[in-house]
């Protein structure tokens, strides 16, 4: 069976777990990395020498990136419309996968880390409004682009979802002003009321 070393508090661990449960494969998912540790032993090492979590096991294969292990699942396991048959659309896919990496992740990043991770007499508030602000507008963007669309890429969820939707949970769970942003809204709800999200995503913020 496939393994998955990865902790489940991780939201990159969660991309690959949610995305498995919504193709419907089953894989061995262990303790590794925050809390656990295990992420820095030599053993781990060679098999992902960022020391990060997640990492893939596939019999000989080794893949690390969550969101390399997120296509590479889809790919070899999951049908249209979640790894879409047109070239277009898989190609939509993986740009807004890259947008939330490149472009969000940074912002919500510190977000996450200002308001969950550091005790509030270390807290740089500064730099937490700014990321807020700055998260704001390109969660914005999307709140545009999902004027027109059911999910991020057409009328049905794909792995092109993924990123962002695990992203949303935490954007909706963590307490900070927020822009009123309905269409962003209204897919994270539809994201929100799947078994497989509620399981893999939901998860308490630590
Ligand atoms: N770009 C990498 C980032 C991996 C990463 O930074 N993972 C974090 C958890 S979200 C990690 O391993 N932190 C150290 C730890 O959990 O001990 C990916 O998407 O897989």
């Amino acid at each position: 069976m496939i393994q998955i070393l990865g902790r489940p508090n991780s939201v990159n661990v969660q991309k690959v777990m949610w995305s498995a449960a919504e193709i419907g494969i089953s894989v061995d998912r262990h303790d590794i990395g925050g809390a656990f540790g295990g992420n820095d032993t030599a053993d781990y090492l060679s098999k992902n020498p960022n020391g990060r979590v997640p990492t893939l096991v596939d019999g000989d294969f080794i893949l690390w990136e969550s969101n390399a292990i997120v296509r590479y699942l889809s790919e070899a396991h999951g049908a249209s419309p979640w790894f879409p048959d047109s070239l277009e659309e898989r190609a939509l896919c993986n740009q807004w996968m890259d947008w939330y990496i490149s472009t969000l992740h940074p912002s919500m990043t510190v977000i996450f880390w200002q308001l969950i991770r550091t005790p509030d007499k270390d807290r740089d508030y500064a730099g937490l409004a700014a990321a807020i602000e700055e998260a704001g507008l390109f969660w914005a963007m999307l709140d545009k682009h999902l004027a027109n669309h059911a999910f991020v890429v057409g009328d049905d969820l794909t792995m092109g979802d993924v990123p962002l939707g695990c992203a949303a949970y935490r954007w909706h769970s963590m307490e900070i002003a927020r822009p009123d942003l309905p269409n962003l809204k209204r897919w994270w709800q539809s994201l929100a009321a799947r078994d497989a999200y509620k399981q893999h995503v939901m998860l308490p913020l630590t």
